[in-house]
């Protein structure tokens, strides 16, 4: 597509977070326009479009993706549906960034790495968001500057207020944890090899079927070990926090996003109710950055071998969380395209 002109997007997908990016593109990204959206629900997907001048409505993917207005697409629909929007967005070249999870399960992720492949160059940005994060960029950035020696483990944590009536005990892995597998990786630059899952008593606040809270415990290539503790309904608002322990220091990233406030004998925060507004700018900056890359025809950002990999995690992490031992995580050998 000619750089000087803005970058025409089909939003694939327009439940929470494909409405929000419809936002996002919208009325915060420069250089880009929402030119489609796509929903099974053709209902939905008239009055999003209605509301932006010049975009069309569709209840079809492959249909949004031939039209002559669309550069690029942002697939944010059930993760069951990605493979073949996927497959389709790169059987016709067009660049794509897709939320996480990449595809369900490590076999449909591959599928997407071998198309990708097939093409000979990277299309695909897989979102997830938290790479885009100041205080995560930061973290990143110590620990590859080395002052700090070797990293040896990674705490993290992960609550939830509460989760949606539809959300099984799997997603706690497939879902959420999913973030800090990813995390895990890109800040220690290497694999997770096996992930073991435990459950303490749980929460008399998790629904029936769910044991909540679960920590996970990944083993990595050089011997980290990294514990995440995944809390879906803590009930006071949302928190992720990370601390990395490591041979010349400890650097712990939090919560504290707001103003701290001093009043009436007692001091505080706020703490965020939700992703949306926790991660609101990383979000931001994702979406930005992939907007410009593609405007500059090249594709940054975590590839379809990170949401393979990931895939592959969390595999393993359900298989663990389900008989309660360690499992080895299957890669196959990472091709070239992503070395
Ligand atoms: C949700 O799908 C997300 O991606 C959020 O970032 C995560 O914190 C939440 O647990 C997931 O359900």
């Amino acid at each position: 597509m000619p750089s000087e002109r803005a970058l025409g997007v089909a939003v694939v997908g327009t439940g929470r977070m494909g409405a929000d990016h419809v936002r996002r593109l919208h009325h915060v990204v420069s250089g880009a326009r929402v030119t489609a959206v796509v929903d099974i629900d053709a209902e939905r997907a008239r009055t999003l479009a209605d509301a932006i001048e010049g975009c069309t409505a569709y209840t079809e993917p492959a249909a949004a993706m031939a039209a002559q207005d669309v550069d690029a697409v942002l697939i944010a629909s059930p993760g069951p549906a990605h493979e073949a929007a996927l497959l389709e967005a790169l059987d016709r070249d067009l660049p794509v960034l897709c939320e996480k999870p990449l595809t369900p399960d490590a076999a449909s992720a591959l599928r997407v790495v071998e198309a990708e492949q097939k093409l000979g160059h990277r299309r695909v940005q897989v979102g997830f968001m938290r790479r885009y994060d100041a205080e995560y960029t930061k973290l990143k950035r110590l620990l590859d500057s080395g002052e700090l020696g070797r990293t040896l483990m990674l705490h993290q944590r992960h609550r939830n207020p509460a989760m949606p009536s539809w959300f099984t005990e799997e997603m706690l892995i497939n879902d959420s944890v999913v973030h800090e597998m990813d995390v895990t990786r890109w800040l220690l630059d290497q694999e997770i090899t096996a992930v073991t899952v435990h459950k303490p008593a749980p929460t008399s606040y998790a629904p029936e079927g769910m044991s909540d809270p679960q920590l996970v415990l990944f083993e990595t290539e050089s011997g980290a070990l990294v514990d995440v503790e995944i809390f879906g309904h803590c009930g006071y608002g949302y928190q992720v926090q990370a601390e990395a322990v490591c041979e010349r220091g400890v650097v712990r990233i939090d919560d504290e996003h707001g103003p701290r406030l001093t009043a009436d004998g007692r001091w505080g925060g706020r703490v965020t109710p939700d992703y949306l507004e926790r991660f609101e700018d990383a979000y931001d900056r994702e979406v930005q950055a992939w907007a410009d890359a593609t405007r500059r025809g090249e594709t940054t950002g975590p590839s379809v071998w990170d949401g393979y990999a990931a895939a592959a995690v969390c595999e393993a992490g359900v298989l663990s969380q389900r008989e309660g031992r360690r499992v080895r995580v299957e890669l196959i050998e990472r091709p070239a395209l992503y070395k």
